[in-house]
């Protein structure tokens, strides 16, 4: 070292195999390692990423009720709900978001945004009716999903099937610069780069909503879960399905960059809107129908002798959201 002296320093933590290891050069700190001893002794590599378990998928599960007790308050490991206020492209506009329990700013959260339906606003999902929260925390708790964002926004400053242009040019870049996901930044392409950690799903005109979203913003959301509601794009099952399979071909994805995991009641209204559709969808090379998205991309559960309404709907997000996030 012809300049200035280097110094080396080892901080080795007595109690456990945690050490921070630090190279000053002209008393400025170059490099510091923070992580086990034996990486440093071993030389293995800094940014070694914890192997990935595989997610344990069942290919085509059946509907049925959260835990009995989901739906109460969560003591001694609550979320928060926030109300928050933007100024968006259709105007001033508020949303609710969810933090999960021990939140935590230096974190990176995976992100779900789940739309109301219609006369509804931002407030439904985590309201006393539907109170998401509740399943949310237990979920959490439980084990079935990683801490998770989850945002109720609404469509209620244009229309469902426009909404993807206020979650891309307002909501996703105030949500997401405010919060800590996998978005780098908020530019473009840090949004893109982002996709396979951001869901979007949604209730019946939510489901509308979603279906747009897919056939607008698949370059920024690799996940949906369109609950009791068809593509309002096309009128038969077959120019719906036609509609999305032609976005995802714009798009230039592949078969496992992108999964949806739809639901409705036997005997809900818009059963027979979506189940057409559906089918029609596995018609088309872009769909391949499983739940394991390890190895495809498309499932419709059917929940027997249910209707159109939250009560219900709310089980079938605690049964899909574990399968999201993991491809
Ligand atoms: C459907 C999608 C949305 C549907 C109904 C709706 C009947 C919404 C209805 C409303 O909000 O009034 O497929 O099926």
């Amino acid at each position: 070292m012809k300049h200035g002296i280097l110094i080396v320093s080892l901080l080795a933590c007595c109690l456990s195999t945690n050490a921070q290891f630090s190279l000053y050069k002209d008393g400025k700190t170059v490099f510091v390692y923070e992580g086990m001893l034996d990486s440093i002794v071993f030389g293995l590599p800094q940014t070694q990423e914890e192997e990935k378990v595989p997610y344990s998928y069942i290919a085509n599960p059946q509907a049925h009720d959260a835990p009995n007790g989901y739906t109460d308050a969560c003591w001694g490991a609550q979320g928060k709900v926030v109300t928050e206020y933007y100024s968006g492209i259709n105007g001033n506009n508020s949303l609710q978001v969810y933090l999960p329990y021990g939140y935590d700013e230096n974190k990176q959260y995976n992100i779900f945004y789940l739309m109301h339906g219609g006369n509804e606003d931002q407030t439904k999902i985590f309201g006393n009716e539907v109170n998401l929260q509740n399943m949310l925390d237990h979920m959490i708790k439980n084990g079935d999903i990683e801490p998770m964002i989850v945002v109720a926004p609404t469509f209620n400053k244009c229309e469902a099937g426009t909404f993807y242009n206020e979650l891309r040019k307002s909501v996703i870049p105030f949500v997401e610069g405010k919060y800590s996901t996998y978005a780098k930044s908020t530019s473009d392409e840090d949004i893109k780069a982002s996709r396979r950690h951001r869901a979007y799903g949604g209730f019946s005109m939510g489901a509308v909503s979603t279906w747009a979203v897919m056939q607008n913003c698949l370059d920024i959301v690799a996940y949906y879960m369109p609950l009791s509601g068809d593509h309002w794009q096309g009128n038969s099952g077959d120019d719906k399905a036609r509609n999305l399979s032609n976005a995802v071909k714009q798009s230039g994805l592949s078969t496992h960059d992108y999964f949806i995991f739809c639901a409705t009641g036997s005997t809900d209204i818009a059963y027979p809107n979506v189940s057409p559709q559906i089918e029609a969808m596995k018609n088309y090379p872009e769909f391949i129908y499983t739940a394991d998205f390890s190895k495809g991309n498309l499932y419709f559960m059917v929940a027997q002798g249910k209707d159109h309404w939250w009560g219900y709907v709310r089980h079938y997000v605690c049964q899909a959201l574990p399968y999201f996030f993991h491809e």
